[in-house]
């Protein structure tokens, strides 16, 4: 049975930013680096869009920032990706297949860590986040579809989304999953584009990417980490 989400709505903190943070895919030395640079405080909300495991090598220190974040009361918002999503499925599978998952994104190291803490982790992440003006999701909305909401629908299949359509619509959509060099995400950026991905692909060793992207929403400034 599917079930019923509405995305979770947040509010603008008036002293913090509002800051959304790329696919992080195991990459916590990156993770960290960004964190150093944009100096967080318990005043931001920091989003993080999705993704935040599998492929680099260090997924279970990555969700042990993530519990530590939340347990010293920073505002954190992760948000589940298709990969948060596969790993849930996985472990539903049995042990054998587990295993093998993990090993094909490089995410054993999830074993050694607090596996039943991270999978009720990130059961918990939220599929989308509605803010006044923005809309936050692992993948996009695409506008002149028959559907606007195919990939995210495609993505969860189990999750029936209870969308304002056309609220949801007039919104910036910032987004991760398809990759993109810092370039393209600039110039998304400079040519006030109403919906981007800004996954610059950490854990890959491309031109122009390699890096974790972060943007401040209200400032719409971008802060890239390389790997
Ligand atoms: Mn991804």
């Amino acid at each position: 049975m599917a079930k019923n989400y509405t995305p979770r709505k947040i509010q603008k903190n008036n002293e913090g930013r509002r800051i959304a943070i790329g696919d992080i895919h195991g990459c916590y030395d990156a993770f960290m680096g960004l964190l150093d640079k944009l100096k967080m405080t318990k005043q931001d909300q920091i989003f993080l869009l999705g993704d935040t495991i599998d492929r680099g090598r260090n997924s279970s220190l990555v969700l042990d920032k993530i519990i530590e974040l939340q347990k010293d009361s920073y505002q954190l918002f992760p948000i589940k990706g298709n990969h948060e999503e596969k790993l849930l499925l996985a472990y539903d599978c049995g042990l054998e297949f587990f295993e093998e998952y993990l090993e094909t994104y490089n995410s054993q190291d999830l074993l050694c860590g607090e596996l039943e803490e991270y999978l009720k982790l990130v059961y918990h992440f939220d599929y989308c986040i509605e803010l006044d003006d923005f809309i936050l999701s692992h993948a996009g909305i695409n506008e002149g579809n028959i559907n606007p909401f195919t990939d995210l629908r495609g993505m969860f299949p189990n999750v029936n989304f209870q969308f304002d359509e056309a609220e949801c619509l007039k919104k910036t959509q910032i987004h991760g999953h398809l990759v993109r060099t810092i370039t393209e995400i600039e110039n998304s950026v400079r040519n006030k584009e109403k919906r981007f991905s800004i996954d610059s692909g950490c854990y890959l060793n491309e031109e122009g990417m390699g890096y974790l992207t972060a943007i401040d929403l209200d400032l719409m400034k971008l802060y890239h980490q390389k790997r």
